[in-house]
């Protein structure tokens, strides 16, 4: 599998987060989910294997290498390719021939556990450069490509396998930040072997759309198409949210345009489900592909994870349910229509009771109620994968039925409106919120510095 000469189109699924890498046990499942749905490679770089970037140069100890061949086991029964990426970006000095010997003794430890195919991750680093390499290389693209020649050229007297990197700029803003200095894609992708295959997100690190045209342009200046690394479903950034809607933006044609993408999904392995699902009904289509219809088909095969101790739950809730945590730059229809409707009824200071309002109304505590019950999951890991995010939304929706009661009920018309349970501090309070509330974004990306509050409050009574 991993000797083909013909370069094989990757698809599959980068454990390249930060935050704790996955279990062997969910690795194992992971696979599962890939064969199902057509895909063939497995990258294994998670930010926070300490081996991966703080202690790179180290080999892994005896308890290392088990996760490793259990790995390189686990793929080669079901055919995949499994590609190990190791970053040295941190604080590796091109020029040293320490460190070259460094990445090697790495590499060797996994060559003789049946690693065959690697990959150079450069991203998420400082573009500084030591003053010895800027003295020999004059660029921090010039360095790299060299240093990943000599490491390639190395990898090949002894495997067959691809060999990756991930570039310093990897996506559009980046590169017009100058991150990584001028020129950098250009003199990477003249300095580069061209057998290497080269990252890229797209034109934000969280890409919305990937475009035809700029993949095109980005293929001339790297001198192959680049492979994707797609951030779509990631949530390591956002600890409030996580994505399972349908794999969407991309048009079918972005296949024959890049040599593969792989997805960073979710940090919480279990809600990667549909994603994945989604993902492979996009990879099998040739002509038409409706991403809604994919992401419902994923969710009936998610369905039977939601078997509880209880009474049993509604499909039709848990669509709404997953519409909340969809995709990064939108929400699901139904959540999105729910969230609409909420506002409309609320929007005057008496909300009307009319059979419409009552219907958005019960609409909304059916899905607090299906927030509520998933604690009953006979699925203990998919519970504990939801409950912080499940629990925000329930409280939320709580405190808005609150308020929709005070607001009809005529003997409290005037009077203020508090929540005995979303008490100030102890509800939604803390640091992180305090300074959230100084930087105030606007939709055109730009930020608004807010009126300071400098008085902290009264201290929260426990
Ligand atoms: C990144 C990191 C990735 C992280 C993601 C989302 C790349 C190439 N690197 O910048 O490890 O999970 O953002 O936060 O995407």
């Amino acid at each position: 599998m991993t000797d083909s000469s013909e370069p094989q189109f990757l698809s599959g699924v980068i454990e390249g987060f930060y935050g704790p890498p996955w279990t062997p046990a969910e690795r194992h499942q992971l696979w599962d989910w890939m064969v199902r749905s057509g895909l063939n490679t497995y990258f294994y770089g998670p930010k926070d294997d300490l081996h991966q970037r703080a202690i790179w140069r180290q080999s892994y100890d005896e308890s290392g290498l088990m996760e490793v061949r259990e790995a390189v086991a686990g793929c080669r029964q079901r055919g995949l390719r499994l590609i190990y990426a190791c970053s040295p970006g941190l604080d590796v000095t091109y020029s040293d021939p320490a460190d070259m010997a460094a990445i090697q003794g790495r590499l060797i430890q996994l060559l003789d556990d049946g690693v065959n195919d690697f990959c150079i991750l450069l991203d998420d680093i400082p573009d500084a450069m030591r003053p010895v390499d800027l003295a020999r290389w004059g660029s921090l693209a010039a360095a790299q490509a060299a240093w990943v020649n000599e490491v390639y050229a190395w990898s090949r007297a002894r495997t067959q396998g691809r060999f990756l990197i991930c570039p310093t700029p990897y996506c559009a803003r980046m590169v017009a930040a100058r991150h990584g200095g001028e020129g950098y894609l250009e003199i990477l992708g003249q300095g580069l072997h061209p057998d290497i295959d080269v990252f890229w997100t797209g034109p934000e690190i969280i890409s919305e759309t990937l475009d035809l045209d700029p993949i095109a342009r980005l293929t001339e200046i790297l001198r192959r198409p680049p492979l994707i690394w797609d951030n779509l479903f990631a949530n390591d950034y956002d600890g409030r949210r996580f994505f399972c809607g349908p794999y969407a933006g991309r048009p079918l044609e972005l296949k024959q345009a890049v040599r593969g993408i792989l997805l960073n999904p979710n940090t919480e392995f279990s809600l990667n489900f549909v994603p994945i699902h989604s993902f492979g009904t996009y990879l099998a289509a040739d002509r038409a592909w409706d991403s809604r219809a994919s992401f419902l088909e994923g969710l009936k095969a998610w369905w039977p994870r939601f078997a509880t101790v209880g009474a049993p739950l509604s499909f039709d809730d848990l669509v709404t349910f997953a519409d909340c945590f969809y995709l990064p730059y939108q929400e699901g229809p139904e959540a999105d229509a729910l969230a609409l409707a909420i506002a409309c009824c609320l929007s005057s200071p008496r909300p009307p009771v009319d059979p419409e309002s009552l219907a958005v109304r019960a609409r909304m505590l059916r899905l607090k109620d299906f927030c509520a019950r998933l604690v009953d999951l006979k699925d203990r890991g998919l519970f504990h994968a939801f409950h912080r995010r499940v629990w925000e939304l329930r409280e939320e929706l709580d405190l808005i039925d609150r308020w929709w009661s005070h607001q009809i009920d005529p003997a409290r018309a005037g009077t203020p409106f508090e929540s005995d349970f979303h008490r100030p501090k102890t509800y939604r309070g803390g640091f992180v919120v305090r300074v959230q509330s100084f930087l105030k974004p606007r939709p055109d990306g730009s930020m608004e510095w807010t009126s300071m509050n400098l008085n902290p409050g009264p201290a929260s009574a426990i």
